[in-house]
C-alpha cells in the first residue's frame, strides 16, 4: 500500500507540477458467500481486500476534472462540471469516473474542480471488483477534497449508480458497498434489502485464498443481465418485490407452474440466502466443517441451478477441497463464467494448497492459475 500510495503522488506531483493534497484508497473484494443474492435483496458476506485503487488529488480554482490513469501510461481525461458530461469516446476507464462526478453533482452539487491521479492493484477483470473499487474511490477523493457532507452507504449508492445508468452494468449493490465499509480482520454479512451490516470476524490463523482461474469471463454482461431477469421472472410470478421474500417450500409448491430454468434459478437465490446467513454463524462461530459444506453447497448450486460456473473453475475447487477437507471451505466467487475461487483455510494449508494446484491445474485444464493471500481489509479512507 505504501509503495502504491508513494507511487501515486510521485505521478501526481510529476504530471501536475505541485503536491497532491491528498490520497485516499479503496479496496477490492471478494465475496465468501452469498452470490447473485445482492439484487434479489439477499443477503451476501465478502470481505474488502488489500488490493487498492489509490487516488492522489488536490482541488482546483475552476471547474475542470482533469483525471491521469497512471495504469494506462498516464492517458489523460479533462472534462468541466459546467458541460453535460458524457461518455468518453474512447477510455472505458474514464467513464468510470465521469458516471460518479455526474451522479455526485446530483446529490451534492458543492464541489469545485480537482486534479487527480489514479493507480491501483486490484487485478482487472478478474472479478474483483476493480471497477466498483474505482466508482467509490472516485467519490471518496471528491468527498474528502471538499469535505462534502456523504457517507459511505450513500458513496456506494453513488458508484452502483454511475455502474447501472452511465457504464451501462446492472450490477447490485455488494461490491461498491463492502469497497466503501469494509473492515480490517472481519467480513461483513451485508442485508441487501436495509443496506444493514455486521462485521464477522475472520478468525486470526485463517487465510483467504484467492486463486484466479485466468479464464478470460466471456459474455459476462449479457449473461448477467439474463439471469437478473430470470430472477425478476420469479418474484414476479409470486407478487413479491424480491425473492428475498420467496420461502423455498412457496417455490416447489409452485413448481408445476414455473418455466424450469427460472425454477432452477429461484433455487439458487433463496437456498443462496439460507446458506450465507448460516455461513455468517459458521465463521463467527469458528465452525470450519460447517463452513466448509455451505461453501460447498453453495458452488454446487451455483454450477448446477444458477449455471454460471465453468469447468475450469469446477476443477480448482475440487483440487482445493482434496487439500482443505472438513478444515475450511472453497468456492467459485463473484459474477461467475471465469474469474476466481476464494478459499477459506488455516494459514498452514497455504503452500499445501499451492503445490496442489500448480500439480494439477495447468495439466488437467491447459490454463495458469495466479496466487491472492489476501488479508480482509478496512474500506474506502485516505491513506
Ligand atoms: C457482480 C456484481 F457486480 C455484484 O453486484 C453481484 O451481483 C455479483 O456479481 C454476484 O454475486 O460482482
Amino acid at each position: 500500500m505504501n509503495d502504491l500510495k508513494q507511487q501515486t503522488q510521485t505521478t501526481f506531483q510529476q504530471q501536475f507540477g505541485y503536491a497532491p493534497e491528498l490520497t485516499i484508497q479503496a479496496p477490492g473484494r471478494v465475496n465468501l458467500i452469498g452470490e447473485h443474492t445482492d439484487y434479489n435483496d439477499g443477503f451476501v458476506l465478502p470481505c474488502a481486500i488489500d488490493y487498492l485503487t489509490v487516488i492522489s488529488g488536490a482541488k482546483r480554482h475552476d471547474r475542470q476534472i482533469r483525471v491521469i490513469a497512471a495504469d494506462y501510461h498516464n492517458q489523460q481525461d479533462i472534462f468541466s462540471l459546467d458541460q453535460e458530461i458524457a461518455l468518453h469516446p474512447e477510455y472505458m476507464w474514464a467513464n468510470y469516473v465521469r458516471g460518479v462526478v455526474l451522479y455526485l453533482q446530483q446529490r451534492k452539487p458543492e464541489f469545485g474542480g480537482a486534479d487527480l491521479v489514479i493507480s491501483g492493484n486490484v487485478p482487472q477483470g478478474a472479478g474483483l471488483s476493480s471497477s466498483a473499487s474505482l466508482e467509490v474511490a472516485v467519490g471518496k477523493a471528491i468527498q474528502a477534497l471538499y469535505q462534502l457532507d456523504i457517507d459511505h452507504v450513500e458513496l456506494a449508492l453513488n458508484g452502483q449508480q454511475a455502474e447501472n445508468q452511465f457504464v451501462g452494468c446492472n450490477c447490485g449493490i455488494m461490491d461498491q458497498l463492502i469497497s466503501a465499509l469494509g473492515r480490517q480482520d472481519h467480513a461483513l454479512l451485508i442485508d441487501c434489502r436495509s443496506l444493514d451490516t455486521k462485521a464477522v470476524p475472520v478468525p486470526e490463523d485463517m487465510s483467504v485464498i484467492i486463486i484466479n482461474s485466468n479464464v478470460k469471463r466471456g459474455l459476462v454482461d449479457s449473461e448477467y443481465n439474463t439471469r437478473r431477469r430470470q430472477c425478476e421472472t420469479a418474484a414476479a410470478f409470486f407478487g413479491v418485490a424480491a425473492l428475498r421474500d420467496v420461502t423455498l417450500e412457496q417455490l416447489e409448491q409452485a413448481k408445476q407452474h414455473l418455466d424450469p430454468m427460472v425454477f432452477k434459478r429461484a433455487r439458487h437465490v433463496i437456498t443462496e440466502n439460507t446458506r450465507t446467513l448460516a455461513a455468517a454463524d459458521a465463521l463467527a462461530a469458528g465452525d470450519l466443517p460447517m463452513l466448509g459444506r455451505l461453501m460447498a453447497e453453495s458452488h454446487a448450486s451455483m454450477r448446477d441451478d444458477f449455471e454460471i460456473t465453468v469447468p475450469a473453475i469446477d476443477t480448482l475447487v475440487y483440487i482445493i477441497k482434496q487439500v482443505i477437507g472438513e478444515r475450511g471451505g472453497v468456492r467459485m466467487t463473484g459474477g461467475g463464467f471465469g474469474g476466481c475461487v476464494v478459499a477459506l483455510a488455516p494459514r498452514s494449508f497455504v503452500d499445501e494448497i499451492r503445490q496442489a494446484v500448480s500439480q494439477q491445474y495447468q495439466e488437467q485444464t491447459g490454463m495458469k492459475e495466479s496466487f491472492y493471500i489476501c488479508k480482509a481489509s478496512e474500506g474506502t479512507g485516505v491513506c
